[in-house]
C-alpha cells in the first residue's frame, strides 16, 4: 500500500503479542548497491508484485497502474507482465474488468499447485466496502491463457498471497475496525476450498463474512508513528523452519506466527513499528542466504534478517537505503516487493509520491525494477 490512508479503527483483538528484544541494526553495505534489472514501458508505470515460476523459470510482475491523483495524465489498464532474464519486458494480457468493478487492483501473485496464478485484486482504492477479491489466471503449459476467474469475494484489501501446502494465506491491510488507529490481518483458506472455488456454476466463488469470519486467523494493529498512515499487514513469507512472517505497511511493525498442535495460530511481534524501519511492504525468504528480505517503501530501503528459532530475538540488518530518486541509476524508487532469483534480489519500484510519509515524491521515468547481488553477501558460502 502506498498512499496516505487515514481510516477508521478498532475493536478488541485476540492476539497474544510479545515483543522480542533486538540488537542495533548494521549499516548499509556498498556491496549491495542496486542496479537496474528492467525498465518498464509507459503503460506499466505502476507495478506491484513479483512471482517466480521455478518450473518454467519465468518471473511474473503484476501491474495495477493505480493512480491516486485524478488529474494525473498517467493512465493504463492493469496487466500481467513477464520479465525475462535479460531484463526485457513482455506484456501478457490486460486484466478483464469484471462484475461491475472499475479496474483490477492486481497486487500479490503466487502459483497454486494447479499451475494457475492466484492474484490479489485490491478494490479498496475504488470501493472500501469489502469488494476485494482473489482471482485465478488460468495457465496452460506454463503460460497465461488470459482467462480469469473470481475465486474469493469480500476482502477489505487483498495485498499479498502465499500458497503453502494445504494452506493459503492472504494479507488484508485495512480492516477498518472501529476504535482502532489501524489494523490488518491474515486470511487463511484451505487448498481444497480455493482450488475448486469459481471454477464453474457448481463451485461458486467463496464469499467471506464481513465480520467474524473464522478464516481471518490473525489481526495485528498498526501504531500511529507520525507517518499519517494506518495500513496493517502487507508482505508475507515463510522461513525454512516453518515460521511465517508479515509486516505492517503503515508503521513497520513486524510479526511472526506458527501453528500449535491444535492448528491454532500463535503470533509474536518481532519489530515494534518505527524502531529500525517505519514501513514493511513486500517481503521474501531466500533459502540460499537464509534471510528474510524486507522492502521498506517509505525510506527506499531494503532490510534483512536471518530467521532465528521461535522465541529468539531478531537482528535486523540494513542492506541498502537511498534518498529520493528517479531510479535512473538503479536506485530504489519506492521499493514495494522482492523475490530472489539465482542469488539476485529483484525489486519492484512502485514509484508513487507519498508526501511526508516517505521519500518518494513523484512518479518519474524511468519506471524500473532494481537488482541487488545478494550472492556477494559474506554470509553466503561459496559453492
Ligand atoms: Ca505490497
Ligand atoms: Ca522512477
Ligand atoms: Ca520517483
Amino acid at each position: 500500500m502506498k498512499i496516505k490512508w487515514l481510516t477508521l479503527v478498532g475493536t478488541a483483538v485476540l492476539l497474544l503479542t510479545s515483543t522480542v528484544a533486538m540488537t542495533d541494526a548494521k549499516e548499509p553495505n556498498p556491496l549491495y548497491k542496486p542496479s537496474i534489472y528492467a525498465v518498464l514501458p509507459d503503460d506499466m508505470f505502476g507495478p506491484d508484485a513479483l512471482c517466480w515460476d521455478a518450473v518454467h523459470r519465468n518471473l511474473y510482475l503484476s501491474v495495477p497502474n493505480f493512480t491516486f491523483d485524478p488529474a494525473s495524465p498517467l493512465k493504463a489498464p492493469a496487466c500481467l507482465a513477464l520479465i525475462r532474464s535479460d531484463g526485457s519486458v513482455e506484456k501478457q494480457f490486460d486484466f478483464p474488468v469484471m462484475d461491475g468493478m472499475k479496474s483490477t487492483g492486481c497486487m500479490g501473485i503466487d502459483f497454486g499447485p494447479d499451475g494457475n496464478l492466484y492474484v490479489c485484486d485490491n478494490q479498496y482504492f475504488f470501493n472500501p466496502e469489502w469488494k476485494s477479491r482473489i482471482l485465478r489466471v488460468i495457465f496452460r503449459d506454463g503460460r497465461p491463457t488470459g482467462k480469469v476467474q473470481v475465486v474469493v469475494n469480500g476482502l477489505k484489501v487483498a495485498n499479498a498471497i502465499l500458497w503453502d501446502g494445504n494452506r493459503v494465506f492472504v494479507t488484508d491491510t485495512i480492516l477498518d475496525e472501529p476504535g482502532k488507529y489501524g489494523s490488518g490481518g491474515i486470511w487463511m483458506f484451505s487448498k481444497e476450498e480455493l482450488l475448486s472455488a469459481g471454477t464453474d456454476a457448481k463451485h461458486p466463488a467463496i464469499q467471506v463474512a464481513k465480520r467474524g469470519d473464522k478464516r481471518l486467523i490473525l489481526v495485528a494493529d498498526c501504531d500511529d508513528i507520525g507517518r499519517n498512515n494506518n495500513c496493517g499487514a502487507d508482505g508475507i513469507t515463510k522461513d525454512k523452519n516453518g515460521i511465517y512472517y508479515f509486516g505492517n505497511y503503515g508503521d513497520g511493525g513486524m510479526f511472526r506466527f506458527r501453528f500449535d498442535n491444535q492448528g491454532k495460530a500463535e503470533m509474536q511481534k518481532i519489530h515494534p513499528g518505527g524502531k529500525f524501519f517505519r514501513c514493511v511492504d513486500g517481503i521474501c525468504f531466500d533459502s540460499e542466504t537464509n534471510k528474510v528480505y524486507i522492502t521498506d517503501s517509505a525510506d527506499n530501503a531494503i532490510w534483512a534478517f536471518t530467521p532465528p528459532k521461535w522465541g529468539e530475538s531478531v537482528n535486523f540488518e540494513r542492506i541498502w537505503e537511498n534518498e529520493d530518486t528517479d531510479g535512473a541509476d538503479g536506485s530504489l524508487d519506492l521499493p514495494c516487493e522482492c523475490r530472489v532469483v539465482d542469488g539476485r534480489l529483484i525489486i519492484t519500484n512502485q514509484d508513487v509520491g507519498v508526501g511526508s510519509g516517505g521519500k518518494c515524491q513523484k512518479t518519474d521515468k524511468p519506471y524500473t525494477l532494481s537488482v541487488i547481488e545478494i550472492g556477494k553477501h559474506p554470509d553466503v558460502k561459496k559453492k
